[in-house]
């Protein structure tokens, strides 16, 4: 099921008062007042389940992987490996040598710029992104664009913050080598239409790179239902530690590409005449990975899937629904971000008063949010504002806390009034 076709299972499928106690971060209080952490887009919260699979990791078994022929090495690479397996399992991937663990997708993205784009971009060549990118799917591109000569091309936006995909034909032209497009826009919460615009870039046989980042954590994703060749995304936004993530890409795009960093594990032999590079994945895993970072994501997958990602999906659908209610209701608050289809995310300006300013206020009340640009600069230029205040939420969050964000926005306009 891909998310386009995600219904709405049932939203009171979860009982969150008992999730929450999995969560041992949220029972704490700030500045006098119960934690509201509504800053899930930036980073999520960690599971006992997670941090127990991370705290037993290096107990019981830390070593190092794929070296040692002593026990301990030999469950460390099991955990290891296990853990990739996890991560083809969660995307529907065909094969483990698909999955590389980067430290998240920046890493991963820059890994695809650097070794899949690079070698083949030359002067007149083009690289398509959207309007609605983070920083981490802009800048890379930029940089090969740099290096090689090729141009950086845009599919712009709308004002209610979806891509404006009515010129899509044109842009997506011989000239094109890739489209490196989000799947959910971090600024503002968009869900794009991407099966149909992969769809369309393969017609003309243009490799596609996903930026999931903001998807994994909300939507079922199944690469191959989907047919990118690329799709990235980091741990740490869905309930994983920070330091992991991972790069899918299709086994024989992988084994085409040069590796991008050089040093142990990607080797098969050394000598200073000729080196032999590993096979896939391990050829793109240079040095020590994140072992325990790795173990952790395959914990929180574990325990995604044992609530149910379509649940988890439907009861934040219906918290954003009941969060953009309320919001649209007050007075002197403008949503940013008004997509048809939408994630999790909740844009917004309170009238006269700086984004930074709702931030700060919202923390001595205990309410946790994003304030800024939200490294999505161009985003924000189209709007022509400088930053906006952004809740986000998760599954673990509550009615109760959407009216704690609400009486947050009231006590900024009276301390404004
Ligand atoms: N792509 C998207 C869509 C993102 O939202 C982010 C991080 C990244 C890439 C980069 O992820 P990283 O884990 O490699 O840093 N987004 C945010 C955010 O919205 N607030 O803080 C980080």
């Amino acid at each position: 099921m891909t998310q386009t076709e995600l219904k709405v299972v049932d939203s009171t499928a979860l009982d969150v008062e008992v999730i929450r106690q999995d969560f041992p971060i949220l029972n704490q209080e700030v500045n006098g007042h119960p934690l509201v952490y509504l800053d899930n887009a930036a980073s999520s919260q960690k599971p006992i389940q997670v941090i127990e699979a991370v705290d037993a990791y290096y107990r019981l078994d830390n070593a190092n992987v794929h070296r040692g022929v002593h026990r301990l090495s030999q469950r460390a690479t099991d955990a290891y490996e296990g853990a990739r397996d996890k991560v083809r399992g969660f995307l529907g991937a065909k094969s483990d040598k698909e999955i590389i663990f980067t430290r998240g997708a920046t890493e991963a993205i820059n890994l695809v710029a650097q070794s899949f784009a690079r070698p083949q971009l030359k002067a007149g060549d083009e690289v398509l992104i959207s309007y609605l990118e983070h920083h981490a799917n802009i800048v890379p591109w930029q940089m090969v664009c740099e290096q090689t000569g090729a141009k950086l091309k845009v599919i712009p936006m709308v004002e209610s913050g979806e891509l404006d995909l009515t010129g899509l034909d044109e842009l997506l032209n011989e000239r094109t080598k890739i489209l490196a497009i989000g799947h959910v826009s971090n600024a503002l919460g968009t869900v794009n239409p991407i099966k149909d615009i992969i769809a369309k870039a393969k017609a003309k046989s243009i490799p596609v790179l996903v930026d999931g980042a903001q998807a994994v954590p909300h939507l079922v994703v199944d690469v191959q239902d989907l047919d990118c060749d690329f799709y990235v995304f980091s741990g740490h936004k869905m309930f994983a530690p920070t330091g992991i993530g991972a790069l899918y890409g299709k086994q024989a795009l992988l084994e085409a590409m040069p590796p991008w960093q050089g040093g142990g594990d990607m080797i098969l032999s050394v000598s200073f005449d000729n080196t032999i590079y590993n096979a896939l994945p391990y050829k793109f895993e240079a040095g020590t990975p994140h072992i325990a970072g790795a173990v952790g994501l395959g914990a929180a997958i574990d325990y995604m899937n044992s609530l149910g990602i379509e649940n988890l999906a439907a009861y934040e659908h219906h918290l954003l629904d009941a969060a953009t209610r309320k919001l649209e209701a007050m007075d002197g608050v403008r949503i940013i971000g008004t997509a048809k289809d939408k994630a999790s995310v909740l844009s917004f300006m309170i009238e006269d008063v700086h984004p930074h300013d709702v931030g700060t206020i919202f923390d001595q009340q205990g309410v946790a949010i994003r304030a800024g640009h939200h490294c999505a600069q161009p985003v924000m230029q189209f709007y022509g504002i400088a930053a906006t205040a952004r809740a986000s939420f998760a599954f673990y969050n509550t009615e109760q806390e959407i009216d704690a964000l609400v009486n947050a926005i009231k006590t900024t306009q009276e301390l404004f009034a």
